[in-house]
């Protein structure tokens, strides 16, 4: 069996030198690590504390064991490549172990928490053997910040570590914060590689076995058998968005997967948005986008995930919990997001891209032509037989400060003004809508569709259901998760953020994309700035506000007017056939599903059918 969470009553105690613990740890921390450290077996144990030194010795260990490899065109800047099969998360190994199967929903992979602890506990036996167990102490939003929680990720991979460094903040002060608490998640990580005796290591250990398990109730995640991020950087997905939404269901606010951003005009107008979007939808590129309408400009404040409360003003307060980002490198260009290319040039993890001749990274979109010479993200001369130079959901990982665009006070909470969704949907989604009230909002972030990206294992392009962008994230009942969202609206009021839906994406007969996107999005953002401060004008439709003629800001661009009829064009027909999918859909739900949800389906339906 796995050792259990560490409890409020006194651990039975451990000499903290018997695992190189620092002076005056919490006792019940010693004792957890002990316990997890009798059932893996590791060679040796160390705790990170955070530092740059720290940092560099980890390169120089995974440099030694070829994890790593040099971009030398780029100062302190690496690259990883995986396992060909260790390439993204995996939602069908991915489960929530709640003591209930329908906390869990039907959008999770159950398993009674019991037997997962022993299946577990034999995969985790020993599974540390001749490797170095790290010990990470960090804190997910500022050390002590009014909305950040505090994690433990003991892991048997310096890849991880580093990540860790760089997404967290790894160290002392988040560990000295643990003294006299256990308010703060523990969570495994063993890439299940356990090495022999003179056995010769490979550069990227991992086990096909694989299991992302969490346990709500006691808010323990453990993860076995990948390292790639979103499997193993555990305070990520796992526990920034799993376990603290259930924290957050429990203690009255939210966590979600989403960007955030401050978007100014010279004039003094300030508007901070929050936008949920699957993963490999642009939530990095909208994060750092650079206006083309004069006057404005866009701060980044995070690119992926959002802990929101309720404010003693009534408002709703967000901070990106996050240190770093860990984006999606193909796509990224000079055009698509300079910001990231420009924080990109230094100080970065490269993961599965590919190497150029000169020593430098390249990934499809990077530049029009693949460059001569080039060597593919598993290490071969490129091919395009074999593929695409670099994975599809290569990654880079750098720390938030490096965004030329991130906002000076990044770390500070922010009062939201809007919420927008999104997805990819080739046909039929609007450009943008707003929801007419806070209801019809969760209504519209519960309908998020989109086609599947690499980002996860699956069919590539396919379109499915992905409610708030969250369907591979709620840690709970997605039903209940609604109703929580509903809740939250009656809570904030008429403080609430104003909700909208965008899609970037719509596509014409041809295939190509109808909207240019990237920097022109800030077109759709400066309208819903003007919804929010009431200046702009909208037109009520079936399925939500549209914006009146004239007041979305098309000058300059270069749009035929069918082409702008065709981004705002609603097929009743089709809508009503989306609807039959969306019923289906929340039927799954039960008696979970919110009352609220069904009077908006038949209210859009209704409407659809007599207009
Ligand atoms: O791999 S992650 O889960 O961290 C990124 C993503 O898929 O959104
Ligand atoms: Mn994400």
């Amino acid at each position: 069996l796995i050792p259990p969470a560490p409890t409020r009553s006194a651990a039975k105690p451990v000499k903290p030198g018997s695992v190189n613990a620092p002076e005056g740890a919490d006792p019940r921390v010693v004792a957890w690590v002990a316990s997890v450290a009798e059932l893996t077996e590791p060679a040796d144990i160390v705790w990170a504390d955070g530092t740059p030194e720290e940092y560099q010795r980890l390169i120089d260990i995974m440099l030694e064991a070829g994890t790593i490899v040099p971009v030398p065109k780029r100062p302190n800047s690496y690259l990883a490549r995986s396992h060909p099969d260790d390439v993204a998360r995996m939602e069908s190994r991915t489960f929530i172990c709640a003591e209930d199967a329908d906390d869990a929903g039907p959008t999770n992979n159950w398993r009674d928490p019991a037997s997962m602890r022993q299946v577990l506990g034999g995969l985790f036996d020993g599974s540390m053997r001749g490797r170095t167990m790290y010990v990470i102490p960090f804190s997910m939003g500022p050390v002590g910040g009014p909305i950040s929680k505090l994690g433990i990720e003991i892991t048997d991979s310096p890849y991880v570590v580093a990540s860790m460094h760089a997404m967290t903040r790894v160290g002392t002060a988040a560990l000295e914060a643990m003294r006299g608490t256990t308010d703060w998640v523990p969570a495994v990580h063993s890439i299940g590689a356990p090495l022999a005796e003179g056995e010769q290591d490979v550069a990227w250990p991992c086990n096909s076995t694989r299991y992302i398990s969490h346990f709500p109730e006691t808010r323990e995640i453990w993860s076995f058998g990948s390292a790639y991020g979103g499997n193993a950087l555990l305070a990520k997905k796992c526990f920034a968005l799993r376990i603290a939404s259930v924290q957050a269901r429990d203690e009255g606010w939210l966590a979600e997967h989403m960007l955030l951003l401050r978007m100014k005009h010279e004039d003094g107008r300030v508007m901070h948005l929050a936008g949920a979007f699957p993963s490999a939808c642009g939530k990095t590129n909208l994060a750092m986008l650079q206006p083309t309408i004069p006057g404005w400009k866009v701060e980044t404040l995070g690119d992926d995930i959002v802990w929101m409360r309720p404010g003693e003003d009534g408002r709703l307060w967000a901070i990106n919990p996050e240190n770093g980002f860990f984006g999606v490198a193909p796509g990224t260009s000079e055009k698509t997001n300079a910001t990231a290319m420009a924080m990109m040039e230094h100080d970065t993890i490269f993961t599965n891209v590919a190497l150029t001749a000169d020593g430098d990274v390249w990934w499809e979109g990077m530049t029009k032509e693949a460059p001569e010479g080039l060597i593919d993200w598993q290490g071969r001369p490129y091919d395009p037989a074999n593929g695409p130079a670099a994975h599809p959901n290569a990654r880079f990982t750098v720390r938030a400060e490096q965004a030329p665009s991130i906002a000076p006070d990044w770390e500070e909470a922010v009062p939201l003004d809007a919420i927008i969704f999104g997805g990819r949907r080739p046909t039929q989604v609007p450009l943008v809508l707003q929801a007419r009230d806070w209801e019809h909002g969760v209504y519209v972030g519960s309908t998020v569709s989109s086609q599947q990206t690499a980002a996860a294992e699956g069919t590539v392009g396919e379109i499915r259901r992905d409610p708030f962008a969250m369907l591979p994230f709620c840690g709970y009942n997605m039903g209940d998760y609604f109703s929580h969202w509903i809740d939250m609206g009656h809570r904030l009021g008429r403080h609430a953020p104003k909700i909208f839906s965008v899609n970037w994406f719509r596509r014409d007969a041809d295939g190509g994309f109808l909207w240019p996107g990237f920097g022109e999005n800030a077109r759709v953002l400066e309208w819903i700035a003007g919804r929010v401060a009431g200046t702009a004008a909208g037109v009520d439709t079936a399925i939500g506000i549209m914006p009146a003629e004239g007041s979305l800001n098309l000058e300059g661009l270069d749009l035929d007017a069918e082409v702008v009829d065709e981004l705002f064009e609603i097929d009743p027909k089709a809508w009503l056939t989306e609807l039959v999918d969306v019923e289906a859909f929340f039927g799954q739900f039960g008696h979970a599903l919110p009352t609220g949800l069904v009077r908006q389906l038949n209210h859009v339906r209704w409407r659809l059918e007599h207009v």
